[in-house]
């Protein structure tokens, strides 16, 4: 069969920021294209629905696919899957990904039949099987590990036993250049690990897979990035190098065979600490950004986002960062409470610090914990506002000035690193993207204001509104985590981390899930 893969459009950050390869669709394709099926991808986050038409009215492919990670997609896909429809009625059409694990029931229902079904969990598990009863038996598709449809549902989904198995379809992405991360440019994406130990309460990481933790082994992780062609590389793993022996055996095998990348990934302040000589060898192979998710600069914002980490460990992991003398980026979160005060606190103390700080809006998810304990009540329904740049819960000054506050301090904060300040600084490396073709960066220097304006942000809250969002259950105290899980959770054997390991996620975790 012909196989269409499509990853929809760019969210407001991708605008600015960063474009990363999505690296999901990619090892979905790959299982596909191992079924013995005609595969081709295409993503709207550098094509026009113009060009996916297209596509579609030339190759006519028997099977339309979307990636649905993040839930300010939902009317984007709702709507390329009804106008696919009413353009090949006998395509099947199927939706899977992330947020379309969590809220699957309402995007078939959103879609009025022109979404044949769900498939829920990670792909490679059962799109070999669901492509199978869509060829011979399209009433089995009910019997697929995973499927969501509107006259039935499949078994709980399937978690992929090796990591190993998988290998990534990065050849059938066109256009590999126009991805990049700040100046990681051209910038690939890579996975070491799947899931988090962890349990925080706003995130949605651990849920879906069922608080397991699996690696690649590092011959594989090593193998995978010595067939990545780009510079950069973009290390999505939730928690970058949680056991230290993972992250210094796949180090090792780089320095071995003398890969030479520049890295960007994500981690924990405590991890960071406790795992320093891992991150110590890294900035040696290329490390350039570390991302911290410090989420608030008081203990009380910590204790909110059910941090266990202390102020002064937070503090100290970002000292350690600087030490390494690399780019650091830090995460807060901004509480629709904030008032203008708040606001002008944290930009003083954003100025005084050297890294680059990235404010996004507290924002329940379903899927998470506070989707089901938040007492505050979220004021739209509107899924593109989902995207932590808007504020869905009621704010304390009004909207127009909440929106004000935000972007001036995400502009203070932007501009130390974006504009002028940071051509000069980044002169030579600019200069150098210019000679070989690479724009992305450079462009987005300039764009902030264009892009962050809070008019525009305002605006958005009364735009038409085609499919209603489910609202939250009424709030609880507490829920159990099991009934949140995409994935089963395999208690303690799910994880791949020591006993030493496990004791110090203990002991900063506050969930009490298995
Ligand atoms: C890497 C990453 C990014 C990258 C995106 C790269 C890309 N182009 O896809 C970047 C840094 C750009 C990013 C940005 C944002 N992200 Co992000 N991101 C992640 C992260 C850490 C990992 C995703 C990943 O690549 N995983 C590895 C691959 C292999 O897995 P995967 O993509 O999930 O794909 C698997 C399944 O989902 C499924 N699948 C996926 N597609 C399809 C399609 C079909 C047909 C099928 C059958 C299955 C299937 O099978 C795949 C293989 O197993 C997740 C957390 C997480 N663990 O999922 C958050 C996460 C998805 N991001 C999140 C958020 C909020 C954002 C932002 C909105 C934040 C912001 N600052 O504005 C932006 C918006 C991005 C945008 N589209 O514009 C939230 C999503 C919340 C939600 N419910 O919408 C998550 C869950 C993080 C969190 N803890 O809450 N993100
Ligand atoms: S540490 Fe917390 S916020 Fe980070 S991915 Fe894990 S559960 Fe999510």
């Amino acid at each position: 069969m012909r196989f269409l893969a499509v990853h929809p459009g760019p969210l407001l950050y991708t605008k600015i920021f960063l474009r990363l390869e999505p690296l999901g669709l990619e090892l979905v394709a790959a299982a596909v294209r191992r079924a013995g099926h005609d595969v081709r991808l295409i993503d709207l986050q550098v094509a026009s629905h113009k060009d996916y038409f297209a596509l579609v009215d030339r190759w006519r492919p028997d099977v339309v696919a979307f990636s649905c990670n993040y839930l300010a997609n939902v009317p984007e896909v709702v709507d390329l899957a009804r106008l696919t429809r009413a353009r090949r009625p006998e395509t099947f059409v199927l939706v899977g990904g992330h947020s379309a694990s969590f809220v699957a029931p309402d995007l078939l229902e959103h879609a009025g039949g022109a979404i044949d079904c769900v498939l829920r969990g990670e792909g490679e598990a059962s799109i070999g099987a669901l492509l199978e009863a869509v060829e011979h038996d399209r009433r089995a598709i009910t019997k697929v590990a995973g499927v969501v449809a509107s006259d039935g549902e499949g078994p709980p989904p399937r978690l992929v036993e090796s990591l190993d198995d998988l290998v990534p379809a990065r050849d059938l992405l066109r256009h590999r250049r126009r991805y990049f991360l700040g100046v990681l440019e051209p910038c690939a994406s890579i996975e070491f690990a799947r899931g988090c130990p962890w349990d925080c309460a706003f995130c949605s990481a651990w849920t879906f897979y069922g608080r397991t933790y699996r690696i690649v082994s590092p011959e594989r992780a090593v193998d995978d990035l010595a067939a990545v062609r780009e510079p950069g590389v973009f290390i999505v793993d939730d928690v970058a190098f949680v056991q230290a022996q993972h992250g210094l055996e796949i180090g090792e095998a780089i320095a071995r065979r003398g890969i030479r990348k520049q890295y960007y990934l994500e981690t924990r302040g405590d991890v960071l600490l406790r795992n320093k000589e891992v991150f110590k060898l890294w900035t040696r192979l290329g490390l350039s950004y570390i991302f911290l998710g410090l989420e608030a600069i008081d203990e009380e914002g910590l204790r909110k986002y059910r941090k266990r980490i202390s102020l002064g460990r937070a503090f100290e992991a970002l000292e350690f960062a600087r030490s390494l003398g690399i780019n650091v980026a830090i995460n807060l979160i901004a509480d629709p409470e904030w008032d203008r005060e708040r606001f002008e606190v944290i930009r003083q103390w954003c100025l005084e610090i050297p890294e680059i700080v990235n404010i996004s809006v507290n924002t329940p998810y379903p899927g998470t914990e506070t989707w089901h304990t938040e007492a505050r009540r979220v004021h739209t329904r509107d899924y593109r506002l989902y995207d932590i740049q808007h504020a869905v819960l009621p704010t304390r000054l009004p909207l127009a000035d909440f929106y004000e506050e935000l972007v001036r301090t995400q502009r203070v904060l932007a501009m130390k690193h974006l504009g002028w300040t940071a051509l000069r600084e980044m002169a030579s490396i600019v200069a150098g993207h210019l000679v070989r073709g690479q724009t992305n960066f450079f462009r987005s220097l300039w764009k902030f204001n264009s892009v962050f304006d809070p008019k525009l942000l305002l605006a958005d809250h009364h735009r038409p509104l085609a499919y209603e969002m489910r609202l939250p259950p009424p709030a609880r105290a507490t829920v159990d985590p099991r009934g949140l899980y995409v994935l089963q959770s395999r208690g303690r054997g799910g994880r791949a981390i020591d006993d030493a390991t496990e004791k110090f996620v203990d002991a900063t975790r506050t969930g009490t899930s298995d």
